[in-house]
């Protein structure tokens, strides 16, 4: 049987994989397992409600979800599982996100949806967060994010500007 993925990335189009495939990196390069779908929560609400509740069901930890304009994916996501889900706004209107983000983050009272920054760095850090979340139950991701940190760190500390 396949292994059940830790987190599932959902997006609103396939117009949003080239900034979410950010947050697919991520989780490959520390191992964890995924999936990624485009599901919609206006296009295809009733499918986006049964494959929330699938995964649920299968063990899916986290839920990632990417959308852009009046973006209610995250918050539709929210709605049927009470597991961790990450909401990244995306730029895809002429308000540059901004519509995304508002949508996203303004979650009522009793419904929360943890949302990133607009875009790429929001997919990355969903990721990471993601990670985050499962390290409180596995060690070695623990030690990895620690490791990716320090690598960070040095990068900074290393940095050798370049002449005026
Ligand atoms: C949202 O509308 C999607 O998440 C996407 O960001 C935006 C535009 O979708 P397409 O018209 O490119 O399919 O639902």
């Amino acid at each position: 049987m396949p292994e059940t993925p830790a987190v599932a990335i959902l997006m609103g189009s396939e117009s949003d994989w080239e900034t979410m495939r950010a947050a697919a990196q991520t989780l490959q390069t520390f191992n964890v397992p995924f999936e990624a779908r485009v599901l919609s929560a206006h296009r295809t609400p009733v499918e986006t409600t049964v494959y929330v509740r699938k995964m649920e069901d299968a063990g899916t930890q986290v839920f990632i979800a990417g959308a852009g304009m009046a973006a209610h994916l995250a918050g539709a996501v929210a709605a049927h599982t009470t597991r961790p889900v990450l909401g990244v706004p995306l730029a895809a209107s002429d308000l540059n996100g901004l519509d995304a983000l508002l949508a996203t983050v303004q979650m009522p009272p009793g419904m929360p949806v943890a949302t990133l920054a607009i875009g790429k760095a929001g997919a990355t850090n969903a990721a990471l967060l993601a990670i985050s979340i499962l390290s409180l139950k596995q060690p070695d991701l623990r030690e990895k994010l620690i490791a990716a940190r320090k690598e960070r760190t040095d990068k900074i500390l290393n940095t050798k500007l370049p002449k005026p």
